[in-house]
């Protein structure tokens, strides 16, 4: 099965860059840039990766993101999640970014982009991976806030597929972002949001995500399945959940096969990804993995979520037809 999982050509959705920073990583630049961590080796920064809720993680990972600066960083971040994800035996991949982590603290938007999309050219010439980006907005920040970064992405719009919503859910729906979400879409960006597992008032958040800002797919949403309709409406509609299920282990104590299957069978286009993989400890393989050991799923059942996954990609058709 390890073969198996490691041979097969991978699509990921979801899965944010800045979850991504190895703690070796982590510490190198936080001595390079000249900022203190409270945890000193590798070993230490794992311990406290240690998460029982979304907001035990998110302090985590916002402590994370300080050590990343310069373009370079932003560069070596994002190439060194390539390298990985490609000898994973990923072939295409969408990553999410965080800018307002970044400009918060005085970093300019374009060092962020220039550096991530530099790792993107030589992820696609050196490795052979194809990638896009969403560019996500923090739902505890302002809708003001989310729509200046909406501006000062417009410069680069053709490195940019889609925008995201992410971090803290709680008194945060999707409602809060409608204006700059039309915004988006009228800019021709695809839209996603995350609907996390387990969320207060996931389920008027999940319809919100529908029938107010229309998007193209939702970011976790496995709460659906405590309604009928929302189910049968993703499959009409041929909206798409990206899954994380190792991250559902850590933040909702969950490894959310059974939801999976029961998603699978009613026809809705799940996907497996990996979220935050240098936090959870677990790449796109150990997902699917985790699936298979923990619940029995079969090499065919990876399949259909594979195919999934380059089905709901956001290609061109032509690109797509590569890899279906
Ligand atoms: C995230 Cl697991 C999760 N949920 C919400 N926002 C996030 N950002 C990074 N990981
Ligand atoms: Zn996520």
């Amino acid at each position: 099965m390890h073969q198996f999982i490691a041979g097969l050509p991978k699509a990921e959705l979801h899965v944010h860059l800045e979850g991504t920073l190895e703690p070796e990583h982590c510490l190198a630049l936080a001595q390079r840039n000249g900022i203190s961590l409270e945890h000193k080796t590798p070993e230490s920064l794992i311990r406290s990766y240690d998460f029982c809720d979304l907001s035990s993680f998110l302090k985590v990972y916002y402590s994370g993101i300080r050590v990343l600066v310069t373009e370079q960083d932003f560069f070596e971040l994002a190439f060194r999640y390539f390298q990985r994800a490609a000898s994973d035996g990923v072939v295409y991949v969408e990553v999410f970014f965080d800018p307002q982590a970044h400009t918060m603290r005085g970093i300019p938007f374009d060092v962020i982009i220039q550096g991530i999309h530099r790792a993107q050219c030589e992820a696609r010439t050196a490795l052979g991976l194809e990638s896009n980006l969403i560019m996500c907005f923090l739902r505890d920040q302002s809708a003001e806030s989310a729509s200046e970064h909406l501006t000062m992405s417009m410069p680069f719009n053709d490195w940019i597929v889609g925008v995201g919503l992410d971090s803290d859910e709680k008194n945060n729906p999707p409602s809060k972002f409608a204006k700059v979400f039309s915004d988006a879409r009228d800019q021709g960006y695809q839209l996603t949001m995350h609907c996390d597992v387990n969320q207060v008032n996931t389920l008027d958040h999940i319809r919100e995500c529908l029938d107010l800002i229309k998007v193209d797919r939702i970011d976790h949403g496995l709460n659906c399945l405590e309604d009928d309709q929302l189910c049968s409406a993703l499959v009409e509609r041929g909206i798409g959940l990206t899954i994380c299920p190792v991250s559902n282990r850590f933040v909702v104590q969950s490894l959310t096969s059974d939801a999976i299957r029961s998603l699978l069978q009613k026809g809705v286009k799940v996907t497996v990804n990996s979220d935050d993989p240098a936090y959870f400890r677990a790449y796109i393989n150990e997902n699917l993995m985790a699936l298979i050991d923990e619940g029995g799923f079969t090499k065919e059942d990876i399949k259909r979520l594979m195919t999934n996954a380059f089905e709901i990609a956001w290609l061109p058709g032509r690109l797509k037809a590569k890899y279906l």
